[in-house]
């Protein structure tokens, strides 16, 4: 695609707390950013932390239309801005990764024909089947994965097709769960998106195929032939493939914006929409991570992901298609205990500043004196455990720490729980390995001081170089203590 200081390119996140977009011009330079947080900027949808936690604790969900409502306030406030979007080349995006959006029969001709005197949210109310997306968070899905694994053959079985065991926030176990039990729901679904191809969808004016990458946070892909697996499907729900539509590479070009952005927003007719992907496989591509180059990802949740070339699925971690080679894959590991945890404390024993939870860090030595803790304030992904744990340096389960030494022990325990995992799945962490962190938190140095070796820090917003840190000599053997598997 032409280059260029006068070319404008536009990236759309679609996560969890928050809608963000960031304009590069043809040198990838950042000419402007702006986001809309959905609980503070949207409050007549009353989240937390953009998500509703449902009574059981476990169903976690995000209102459709507070996705699209935000899309409508994010570019008027650039076109109030100033910006200037007959620039825009080409849109294309991310979203939070396995969340999924229920269309309702007949959204396909609203979505084509878009009055572009209306606001979209106004439009497309009554399109959705279910008003509240299940997202990332949600672990309600555990009977469901139980069925999903032994109709293939077992969890392993599962991995070797999808690149994971059956996770109850992936879509397939989330699909079947709506079939079940909300049978006229499903039955009213014409269209089943994930988020990021729901946004696209948003732009083009028309249903987008998902893509490869994210498409494999489904369990219901073949990630070595790239179609849908139809024994998964079949697991999941009826007359599924049709609801799903067509999986397309990650970076294909889908078609150009419709004219409700041309006449609303003046975007050339020629720009065009490129798939939206994963959040995850997104941060892949925008680092231009390399092979041996290991990722951190410290937003609302964090993972650890990097490129390999060799894919063995296995029951823990996932194996997702490369969104930047299609002859290559991505390994990641997830953890649902990233900011939430980081901000509880922080407003524990830091009142509430990320200056003073920095000032904690930088005056308590490494190795924390030997004190550890983990602290799984939902149900954890990896592993999966529950609540706070904190050992201190005899080993001993202690009830509480001083301040400081808490968030210290929080940083540590994330810290090691990342290296612990990746090394379990077999991932090499060499004195020569790049650790390039990105996510909310990669702005907090102190933060970042934590990784094992000095390593160049090289996220799209940042470029700092992470100092040293020593780590407890045998990481293994101290989270073995009270980590399950
Ligand atoms: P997501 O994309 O999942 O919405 P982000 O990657 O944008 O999340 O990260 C948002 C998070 O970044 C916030 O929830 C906040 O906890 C964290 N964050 C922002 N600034 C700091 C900071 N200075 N120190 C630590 N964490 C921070
Ligand atoms: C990855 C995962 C999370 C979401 C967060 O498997 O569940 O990182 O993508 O947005």
């Amino acid at each position: 695609m032409a280059g260029g200081a006068d070319s404008c390119f536009l990236g759309f996140d679609f996560s969890t707390q928050q809608l963000k977009v960031i304009a590069v011009d043809g040198n990838l330079e950042v000419i402007v950013q702006s986001s809309v947080q959905f609980d503070s900027e949207l409050p007549e949808f009353r989240t937390r932390g953009g998500v509703h936690i449902h009574d059981d604790k476990l169903t976690v969900t995000s209102p459709a239309l507070m996705f699209v409502k935000a899309l409508d306030v994010l570019l008027e406030k650039m076109r109030n801005a100033g910006f200037d979007f007959s620039r825009v080349k080409a849109i294309s995006g991310s979203g939070q990764q396995h969340g999924s959006v229920f269309w309702r029969k007949g959204a396909r001709q609203t979505l084509n024909h878009l009055d572009p005197q209306k606001h979209l949210h106004l439009q497309l109310q009554e399109c959705f089947a279910l008003q509240d997306c299940p997202v990332w968070m949600d672990s309600s899905t555990s009977d469901q994965c139980q069925f999903l694994e032994a109709a293939v053959g077992g969890a392993q079985r599962l991995a070797d097709i999808t690149g994971s065991r059956a996770y109850e926030r992936f879509t397939g176990s989330q699909i079947a769960k709506i079939y079940r039990s909300k049978p006229e729901e499903f039955s009213e679904t014409e269209r089943i998106s994930l988020i990021s191809s729901f946004a696209s969808s948003l732009f083009l004016g028309d249903y987008a195929p998902i893509d490869f990458s994210d498409g494999s946070g489904m369990n219901l892909m073949d990630i070595f032939e790239r179609r849908w697996s139809q024994v998964c499907l079949d697991a999941a729900a009826p007359q599924l493939a049709e609801r799903l539509g067509d999986l397309t590479p990650s970076a294909a070009v889908l078609g150009c914006v419709s004219l409700y952005y041309t006449e609303r927003f003046g975007f050339a007719p020629s720009c065009k929409v490129v798939a939206f992907t994963g959040d995850n496989p997104g941060s892949l591509a925008g680092m231009r991570l390399q092979e041996g180059d290991l990722a951190v990802s410290l937003g609302t949740s964090d993972t650890v992901f990097l490129w390999i070339r060799d894919p063995r699925p296995s029951t823990e971690g996932h194996i997702f298609c490369n969104p930047v080679d299609c002859g290559a894959y991505m390994a990641l590991i997830c953890f649902k205990n990233g900011s939430f945890p980081r901000e509880r404390i922080r407003d524990e024993c830091a009142g509430g500043s990320w200056e003073r939870f920095s000032a904690a860090l930088r005056s308590t030595p490494m190795g924390n004196h030997g004190n550890l803790g983990m602290y799984f304030d939902v149900m954890e992904i990896t592993p999966p455990a529950a609540g706070v744990h904190r050992f201190n340096a005899e080993g001993q389960r202690v009830s509480w720490f001083e301040q400081d030494v808490e968030i210290r022990a929080l940083l540590e325990g994330q810290f090691l729980a990342k290296r612990v995992h990746a090394e379990k799945l077999g991932y090499k962490i060499l004195a020569g390995t790049r650790v390039l962190a990105t996510g909310g938190a990669s702005s907090n140095k102190d933060i970042l001081q934590l990784w094992r070796q000095k390593q160049e820090h090289r996220s799209p917003r940042r470029s700092e170089t992470l100092q040293n840190l020593s780590w407890p000599s045998d990481p293994h053997q101290e989270l073995k203590r009270f980590t399950r598997r």
